[in-house]
C-alpha cells in the first residue's frame, strides 16, 4: 500500500476544494444573512402557550432549508460512495496517446472515485447482488476525463435504445414496488429472457463477480472499445482495465444475505476505514491496445459492449496507478454531487460508435439537470475541474461565477477577440476524423449477433467452486420467479451456454429444460425479431478458456486489511493470543477482539484489553478469519455462550481460516463431524504463519462439500 503521501492535500483540487470548505470550531450560529442567532430551539409565538406568529423569519428560514435538503437520487448506481486520491503514470505511452495523463509522468493527477451498485435505491444494502460502479473523475491540467465502468468487463446490452427497459425490468416492479436491490422477479427475467444480448453480463453477475468483498477487491472496467489518438493523429483502439492490489474477492451468497442485516453499510464502512488507516486502496491501470488495422480480425466486433478481449489475445498492459488516500469531508457535498459524464474526455482520448457509449454522451448530462437542478451543475465543487474555464456560456439558475467585460459571444472585437480559440498543437481539442460513408437506418450489424460464444467461454473460464456459485445464484434467481413461462425460458438458454449447468439449475428448480421454447410474439420482441429468430446463434470457441476471468488467479499472498476475530473472555492465554497478534499485525491484518461484553477483558496475566465488539453486537460474517486463544476460564465462557459457537461454525460454512490454541480447540467440537484435522484452513496449535497464509489465500474452498452440511 502507498503510504508515502503523507500529506494528501498536496494536490491542484484538494487546494481548490478548501476554498470551498467550512471550519465551524469556535463559530457562532448564524442566519443564511449572517446575522446572530441566539435561540434555535423555539419558535416566536404570542405568548408562551400562544399561537407562532408568521413573523418567525427564523422558525421559516429553517424549516424551508430542511424542506429542500434532497435531490432526486441517481436513476441508477443510487447506492455508492466515494474517495479522492490521484493516478500516476508510470511510463509514457505517447506512441498511442497525445494526452497528458498518458505522457508526462511526473504528473500526479487528482482523481475522485465512486463505487455503488446499480438497482437498489441510496439507503438500499451493498450486498446486493449486482453490477458494481467503478467511475473515476481524472481532474487533468487539460481538463476533466470521466471514466464512467463497472466492475464487470462487458454490459447488459448492445444498444443505449434498451437501457431505460433494462433498468425498467430489474427496478422494483412498478405496481408494489417490490423487490428492492434484487433482480431475482419476474420482470427482470422477461426482460433478460427476451434479450439473450444480455446473458453474458449476467452470467457474470451471477458469478462471485456480483457478491465483491470490498470494492477494495474488485476490477474495474472502462468497458466500451474508446480511442487514443497519438500526436501525429494516429489512432488506436483501446480497453481500459484497473486491476487491485489486494486481488478480486467476493463474499458467499449466504454470508452477503447475511451482511446486509449485520452491517448493509459494509463496503460503504470497509472503504472508509481502510482510508481513515492509512490502508490506501490501489489500482493499477492497464491498457488491451488493438491498431486500427486490426478491427476486424476478432470473432466478435469491438464495438459491442457485451463482448471482451480475452487477455490471451490482447494483453492488458499496465501503465500506471491511482491510490485513493483521502475521505470526503461531506458525503452530499462530494459523494452526492459528483456528476460523472463519459462525454467528458481530453486530447488524446476520443470515442468509437459503440452505440452504448454514443447514447451515454447525451443520457448523463441530461440527466444531471433533474439531479441537480441546474445545468450550471460544472460549477458545484466537486465538478469543477482544475484547469481553468473561459466561455461565452452564461446565466441560468444557480450561476457562481460574475463574468466581467461586455463581450459573451464569440467572434468578437470589443473583447480583443477572447476567449480565444486554441489550435490543435496548443490542445485544442479535434474530433478524430473518422470516415464514415454509410445510410442511416435502425438496425443491428449482424457482427453483433452471438450472444452465446463468451458466456460459455467465461463459464469454461471458472474454476469448480466459482461454477458451483454460478448454479446456485441461478436457482435462487429463478426460484424467486413466479411465471413458469419465463423461467422454462430461461432455462431453455442458459442450456445453451451450458448443458450440465442448465440441467444442475433445473433439478434444484423441479423442472425440465424444454428442447425448444415458443418463440415469443415479434410484437413481444419489436425490431429485434430478426436477430432472435437466429438465435441461439452456433457458438465459437476461440479459446478454451481465459485465466484472467477466473478469480481462482488473483492475488493470494497479502492479508493486508483483512480483518481477524479473536473470540476471548476473562483469563484467555496472552502468550497464546500474542503469537498471533504480531504475526498478523506484521502482515497488515487487523486483530478485532471479540468478547461477551463490550469495554475491557482481561487476560491471564492481568492485563486490560479493549474490546473491540461484544458478541451480541457483530457477526462471524464481518470477518476473513477466527483465531480462538486458550485459557481455561475463557473458553469455558465462550462455551457457555451460544454464539460464540455460531461464530466459528458460521465461519467454517464460509470456508474460512480458523485457528485454535490449547483449551480453544473445544471450541471446534460442533465441527467434529468434519474431518477438521485434513482441513487446510484449519490450525490447531500450529504455527500463525501458516494460518495467516490461508487467509490470504481467502477461502478454503476445498471445504465447500462438508461445509455445505453446517446448518447455521
Ligand atoms: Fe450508466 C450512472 C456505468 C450504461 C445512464 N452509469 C452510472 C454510474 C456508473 C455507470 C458507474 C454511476 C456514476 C456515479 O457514481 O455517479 N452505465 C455505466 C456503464 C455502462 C452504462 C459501465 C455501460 C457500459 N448508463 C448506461 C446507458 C445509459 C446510462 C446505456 C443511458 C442510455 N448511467 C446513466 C444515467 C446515470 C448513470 C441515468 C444515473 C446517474 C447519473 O448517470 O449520473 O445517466
Amino acid at each position: 500500500m502507498d503510504k508515502d503521501v503523507k500529506n494528501p492535500n498536496d494536490s491542484e483540487k484538494s487546494k481548490q476544494l478548501e476554498n470551498y470548505e467550512i471550519d465551524y470550531t469556535d463559530k457562532p450560529l448564524t442566519t443564511r444573512q449572517g446575522l446572530k442567532v441566539n435561540d434555535t430551539n423555539n419558535s416566536l409565538k404570542a405568548g408562551e402557550r400562544g399561537p407562532t406568529l408568521l413573523e418567525d423569519f427564523l422558525l421559516r428560514e429553517k424549516i424551508h432549508n430542511f424542506d429542500h435538503e434532497r435531490i432526486p437520487e441517481r436513476i441508477v448506481h443510487a447506492r455508492g460512495s466515494a474517495a479522492h486520491g490521484y493516478f500516476e503514470l508510470y511510463k509514457s505511452i505517447e506512441q498511442y496517446s497525445k494526452a497528458g495523463i498518458f505522457t508526462d509522468t511526473s504528473r500526479k493527477t487528482p482523481v475522485f472515485t465512486r463505487f455503488s451498485t446499480v438497482a437498489g435505491s441510496k439507503g438500499s444494502t451493498d450486498l446486493a447482488r449486482d453490477v458494481r460502479g467503478f467511475a473515476v473523475k481524472f481532474y487533468t491540467e487539460e481538463g476533466n476525463w470521466d471514466l464512467v465502468g463497472n466492475n464487470m468487463p462487458v454490459f447488459f446490452i448492445q444498444d443505449a435504445m434498451k437501457f431505460p427497459d433494462l433498468i425498467h425490468s430489474v427496478k422494483p416492479e412498478p405496481h408494489r414496488e417490490i423487490p428492492q436491490a434484487a433482480s431475482a422477479h419476474d420482470t427482470f427475467y422477461d426482460f433478460v429472457s427476451l434479450t439473450t444480448e444480455t446473458m453474458h453480463n449476467h452470467i457474470w453477475v451471477m458469478s462471485d463477480r456480483g457478491l465483491p468483498r470490498s470494492y477494495r477487491m474488485m476490477e474495474g472496467f472502462g468497458i466500451h472499445t474508446f480511442r487514443l489518438i497519438n500526436k501525429e493523429g494516429k489512432a488506436h483502439f483501446v480497453k481500459f482495465h484497473w486491476k487491485p492490489k489486494l486481488g478480486v474477492h467476493s463474499v458467499t451468497w449466504d454470508e452477503a444475505v447475511k451482511i446486509s442485516g449485520a452491517d448493509s453499510d459494509f463496503h460503504r464502512r470497509d472503504l472508509w476505514n481502510a482510508i481513515d488507516t492509512g490502508s490506501y486502496p490501489e489500482w493499477e491501470l492497464g491498457i488491451q491496445v488493438v491498431a486500427e488495422e486490426d478491427e476486424h480480425k476478432f470473432d466478435f466486433d469491438l464495438l459491442d459492449a457485451t463482448k471482451l478481449i480475452p487477455e490471451e489475445m490482447v494483453p492488458v498492459e499496465i501503465i500506471g496507478k491511482m491510490v485513493l488516500n483521502r475521505n470526503p469531508e461531506n458525503f452530499f457535498a462530494e459523494t452526492e454531487q459528483v456528476a460523472f459524464l463519459p462525454g467528458n474526455i481530453v486530447p488524446g482520448i476520443d470515442f468509437t460508435n459503440d452505440p452504448l457509449l454514443q447514447g451515454r454522451l447525451f443520457s448523463y448530462r441530461d440527466t444531471q439537470l433533474s439531479r441537480l437542478g441546474s445545468h450550471n451543475f460544472h460549477q458545484i465543487p466537486i465538478n469543477r475541474p482544475v484547469a481553468p474555464v473561459y466561455n461565452n456560456q452564461r446565466d441560468g439558475h444557480m450561476q457562481m461565477e460574475i463574468h466581467k467585460g461586455r463581450t459573451a459571444y464569440f467572434p468578437n472585437t470589443i473583447g480583443g477577440g477572447c476567449p480565444y480559440l486554441s489550435k490543435v498543437e496548443d490542445g485544442g481539442f479535434e474530433s478524430y476524423q473518422e470516415k464514415i460513408d454509410a445510410h442511416k437506418i435502425r438496425n443491428r450489424s449482424e457482427s453483433f449477433a452471438d450472444h452465446f460464444s463468451q458466456p460459455a467461454l467465461f463459464y469454461r473460464s471458472l474454476a469448480p467452486w466459482e461454477k458451483e456459485h454460478v448454479i446456485s445464484a441461478y436457482s435462487f434467481e429463478l426460484g424467486k420467479c413466479e411465471i413458469q413461462a419465463i423461467k422454462s425460458r430461461m432455462l431453455y438458454i442458459i442450456s445453451k451456454i451450458d448443458k450440465d449447468m442448465a440441467a444442475k439449475v433445473a433439478d434444484n428448480l423441479g423442472m425440465d429444460i424444454p428442447d425448444t421454447v415458443e418463440k415469443p410474439l415479434n410484437q413481444a420482441i419489436g425490431a429485434d425479431a430478426e436477430v432472435s429468430k437466429h438465435q441461439p446463434k452456433e457458438k465459437k470457441v476461440y479459446l478454451e478458456a481465459s485465466k484472467k476471468l477466473s478469480q481462482d488467479h488473483t492475488v493470494f499472498d497479502t492479508i493486508e486489511t483483512r480483518q481477524v476475530a479473536v473470540l476471548v473472555a476473562d483469563g484467555f492465554s496472552m502468550s497464546d493470543f500474542e503469537k498471533v497478534e504480531k504475526t498478523v499485525k506484521d502482515q497488515g491484518g487487523l486483530i478485532k477482539i471479540i468478547a461477551p461484553h463490550g469495554g475491557t477483558v482481561t487476560c491471564d496475566q492481568n492485563m486490560e484489553h479493549e474490546v473491540n465488539a461484544a458478541i451480541m453486537t457483530t457477526e462471524s460474517v464481518l470477518f476473513d478469519a477466527v483465531f480462538i486463544p486458550g485459557g481455561k476460564k475463557s473458553v469455558e465462557t465462550l462455551l457457555s455462550k451460544a454464539k460464540f459457537s455460531k461464530f466459528v461454525k458460521e465461519a467454517y460454512k464460509h470456508c474460512k481460516a480458523i485457528a485454535v490454541a490449547n483449551e480453544g480447540e473445544q471450541l471446534l467440537a460442533d465441527l467434529k463431524e468434519q474431518d477438521v484435522s485434513k482441513d487446510k484452513a484449519i490450525f490447531i496449535n500450529k504455527d500463525s504463519e501458516a494460518f495467516c497464509k490461508a487467509i490470504a489465500q481467502h477461502r478454503n474452498w476445498d471445504r465447500m462439500p462438508s461445509a455445505e452440511k453446517i446448518a447455521v
